[in-house]
């Protein structure tokens, strides 16, 4: 079986790789695998068929004919495990790959995530304005402790890796938030990623998806 994904039929961030299948598309052009793309929208992520891969009715999914995998984090490391090309087989340097890919999961993102929940959920509360600085200090204080572990180099640990994929992803995100300005050096990080060729066909992958969206919109 060829690999299936799933993905937004129509993604809220239009067409920028934000959401999560991004880091999963990345990571399969990465390692030159081919892949098809089940396009679902809200409703049908709710319905039993894709519960039955997705507890909590979300995409990212993984199919490949011997696993069904559903978190980003465990399809990406699974991805990385199977293919060759972004897990070191030295087992120091692949434990930490393996630190990377988790520390973007579960030390950087949950500030970020708080952050976009914030300002997308929150603002109209009297206390908003108040508490947001409170949450940028959480984040900023993650991107500072990035800036000191990459100590000016161009991957986390050596030769780029499942762990900066992810990290790459998570941070992304603050692209247009104006936490990371202070950071040249995240900034250049991120801009090598962008700029590594999987990364782009992975984009323009899905910003078809979000353009033929569109384009079914205004028909
Ligand atoms: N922990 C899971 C994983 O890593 O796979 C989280 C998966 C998840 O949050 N999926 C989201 C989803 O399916 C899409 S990516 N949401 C639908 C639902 O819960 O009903 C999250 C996302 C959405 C939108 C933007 N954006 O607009 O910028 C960015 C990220």
């Amino acid at each position: 079986m060829d690999i299936v994904i799933s993905a937004f039929e129509q993604s809220p961030d239009r067409g920028r790789g934000l959401a999560r299948d991004m880091r999963v598309r990345w990571a399969l052009e990465e390692v030159g695998q081919p892949y098809e793309v089940r396009l679902l929208s809200f409703e049908a992520m709710k319905e039993t068929s894709h519960l039955a891969l997705q507890p909590f009715g979300q995409i990212p999914t993984y199919e490949d004919g011997e696993v069904v995998l559903f978190e980003s984090g465990a399809i990406v490391q699974h991805i990385a495990d199977r293919f060759e090309g972004l897990m070191p087989g030295e087992t120091r340097a692949r434990g930490r790959a393996v630190s990377w890919l988790f520390a973007a999961l579960n030390s950087v993102e949950p500030p970020i995530l708080e952050l976009a929940n914030a300002r997308l959920l929150e603002m109209s509360q009297s206390w908003y304005a108040a508490r947001l600085p409170f949450v940028e200090e959480r984040v900023t204080l993650r991107l500072q402790q990035l800036s000191n572990a990459l100590q000016g180099q161009d991957w986390l640990d050596g030769d780029f890796s499942a762990g900066d994929l992810m990290m790459a992803s998570v941070v992304i995100r603050l692209k247009s938030s104006g936490l990371l300005e202070p950071f040249p050096d995240l900034m250049d990080y991120l801009s090598r990623c962008e700029a590594r060729p999987a990364y782009q066909r992975a984009f323009a992958a899905q910003w078809a998806v979000f353009e033929a969206a569109i384009g079914q919109v205004t028909k």
